[in-house]
């Protein structure tokens, strides 16, 4: 196993949630192996494997033709999978991170359009055990590009940066989340990644009804589980309720491709645990659908 800072092997943090499973997932299997780890075909600045995650077109900068980018789609909380109206848009700033794994590394992607560029960015790590926040400059030494592009609206910059991590750091973990905080334009915004174990299998959760996982501190995603208040403004993590851990039950209903599975809440509750910590946020509601994505069996060794 790859050596760590202590920082970062300490990061993932709380997070008291666990996921069960009732029902049978399949592992899915995609070609994802002619993709390599980095590369940005259409130099969008969504790399071609994140996109393979995402369904978009690794060789098209607009895959649903709307006139903005995947990239900007996904910072403006509009769908780069549906064509909208986007002269309709009024520009906004926005955070978006997202994350893919190929071979024993994982690929986190933090980007950010704002007018006067993002300050106080900090990464989080949370685990059923703690939270661990460092500032932008601790996770440089994982560092593996930065990038700049032009947003379609004059005056409006993307800034981007990508980093590898030892994918060790998550599947060690029974479930973990990654968040990213940043202030835009005078506005403190957050995005969260949240892993869990499916039947050994390490899978995003994400909220449905097409949402991507996107948060630009205005959205309210509703259900869904997430270690951050679902409330809107991009609040930080926070410790949440000692000694308590959260237990989703969940029901597979459904393989929607791509690997994803759609799960139905079928239990969810915030039960006494010694030690373990409660996010407030991660508890959905029962009758709650989730997606449930397999970024390692699709894109692992
Ligand atoms: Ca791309
Ligand atoms: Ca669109």
């Amino acid at each position: 196993m790859r050596k760590q800072p202590a920082y970062f092997a300490a990061l993932l943090g709380v997070l008291g949630f666990w996921v069960c499973l009732d029902g049978v997932q399949q592992p899915l299997q995609a070609a994802a192996g002619t993709y390599a780890a980095l590369v940005d075909t259409d130099g969008d600045g969504l790399d071609d494997l994140l996109e393979f995650r995402l369904g978009t077109n690794p060789e098209a900068v607009d895959t649903d033709a709307d006139g903005l980018s995947d990239h900007e789609e996904l910072l403006a909380a509009t769908d780069p999978l549906v064509w909208e109206d986007t002269s309709q848009i009024t520009p906004a700033a926005g955070l978006y991170a997202d994350l893919y794994a190929l071979g024993d590394t994982f690929y986190l992607m933090v980007s950010a359009v704002s007018q006067s560029g993002a300050t106080a960015v900090k990464y989080s790590l949370a685990n059923q055990q703690r939270i661990f926040t460092v500032p932008a400059v601790a996770a440089r030494p994982f560092l593996a590009k930065v990038d700049q592009h032009s947003s379609s609206n004059s005056g409006w910059n993307i800034q981007q940066a990508t980093y590898a991590f030892p994918l060790s750091m998550l599947s060690n973990q029974p479930s973990s989340a990654i968040a990213v905080t940043a202030i835009l334009d005078g506005v403190q915004f957050s995005q969260t990644r949240v892993m869990t174990k499916v039947d050994y299998i390490l899978s995003e959760i994400r909220i449905p009804s097409g949402d991507l996982g996107r948060s630009t501190g205005n959205g309210d995603p509703v259900g869904g589980i997430s270690p951050l208040e679902p409330a809107g403004g991009g609040e930080p993590p926070h410790p949440g309720s000692a000694d308590e851990v959260c237990v989703q039950t969940l029901e597979a209903i459904g393989n929607m491709g791509g690997g994803r599975v759609a799960y139905r809440v079928v239990e969810a509750a915030c039960m006494p645990m010694a030690s373990a910590i409660c996010f407030t946020g991660c508890a959905t509601s029962v009758e709650d659908i989730i997606i449930g994505i397999d970024i390692i069996g699709l894109l692992g060794d």
